[in-house]
């Protein structure tokens, strides 16, 4: 085991304790946490542009929190739909980590806001790790990026409980390969739920609060696994072999998985 190895899990070990102290925190104020991950540019900022425009419109409280390494461009762009906004910054970090995001929950968003949705940096391996007391894990992938991308970061599709295909605008003329995505994702994930959004379309964001609400609703817990396997002095590498041989990095200590819910019929549910 190397140094960078111990320091790893002594990081993790501390956001754990985070996490946990969040959830309860959460929980008491009725907040539902969302999380969010993709590679830079997939179409975070642009689908929670949509979805909290969506909610406001149907009269739902959501809140969102978007971080990046530098700028505030991206809570510029989500304040358009008129909901509260702010942007963490991580100073060159490229996750989020609970830390962070507890100083912004302190007395934020107003009492009676339901969702907090929060854009993780843009990257799908540092941010993967990083358990942040979410009810939801959702991992983005556009149609623009390949269809081999949840084999290449098993650990950030392994561990999500939604997977959200973003641009599908787009992909006919980036000829996606739509079978061999979802084939890749069941090798990570069996089971886990796909859906299919546009941004411009709008296609899939009713189905994306719809899952949200679900998560809300159900005051299901979803943990991510690799953490405590982490503590446990297991090998980096070893996390993404278990992503891949569990399917699933989730322990669920609530009832029926929210993600797993019926598909709608609008066609942007495909598992
Ligand atoms: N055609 C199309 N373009 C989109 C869609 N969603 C986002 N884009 C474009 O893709 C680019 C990146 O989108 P962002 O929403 O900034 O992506 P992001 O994941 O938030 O990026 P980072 O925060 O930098 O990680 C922008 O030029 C968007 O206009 C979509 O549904 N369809
Ligand atoms: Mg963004």
């Amino acid at each position: 085991m190397c140094r960078i190895d111990d320091v790893r899990e002594a990081v993790l070990a501390k956001n754990d304790s985070g996490a946990r102290g969040l959830r309860a925190a959460l929980a008491e104020r009725g907040l539902t946490l969302i999380n969010l991950l993709s590679s830079p540019g997939s179409g975070k900022t642009a689908l929670l542009e949509a979805e909290l425009t969506l909610a406001r419109e149907r009269g739902l409280p959501v809140a969102a929190l978007t971080a990046d390494l530098a700028t505030e461009n991206d809570a510029t762009r989500l304040a358009r739909s008129g909901a509260p906004v702010k942007q963490v910054l991580t100073d060159g970090l490229c996750h989020l980590e609970t830390g962070m995001l507890s100083r912004h929950l302190d007395g934020w968003p107003d009492l009676g806001t339901r969702l907090v949705f929060v854009e993780n940096v843009g990257n799908l391996v540092c941010p993967a790790s990083y358990d942040l007391g979410e009810s939801l894990r959702v991992t983005l992938a556009s149609v623009t990026e390949g269809e081999d991308k949840p084999l290449k970061y098993p650990v950030a599709f392994g561990l999500a409980n939604l997977v959200v295909i973003t641009k599908y605008d787009l992909a006919e003329a980036v000829d996606f390969d739509e079978a061999g995505f979802l084939a890749n994702v069941r090798r990570v994930n069996p089971g886990v739920e796909v859906l299919r959004t546009s941004a411009r379309t709008a296609l899939g964001t009713g189905d994306l609060l719809e899952r949200s609400l679900a998560a809300a609703d159900a005051g299901t817990v979803h943990q991510p696994v690799m953490a405590r396997d982490a503590r446990a002095g297991h090998h980096h590498h070893h996390h993404d072999d278990r992503a891949h041989e569990a399917g699933h990095g989730y322990s669920r200590e609530g009832s029926a998985q929210p993600a797993q819910a019926e598909p709608e019929s609008t066609g942007a549910a495909l598992l």
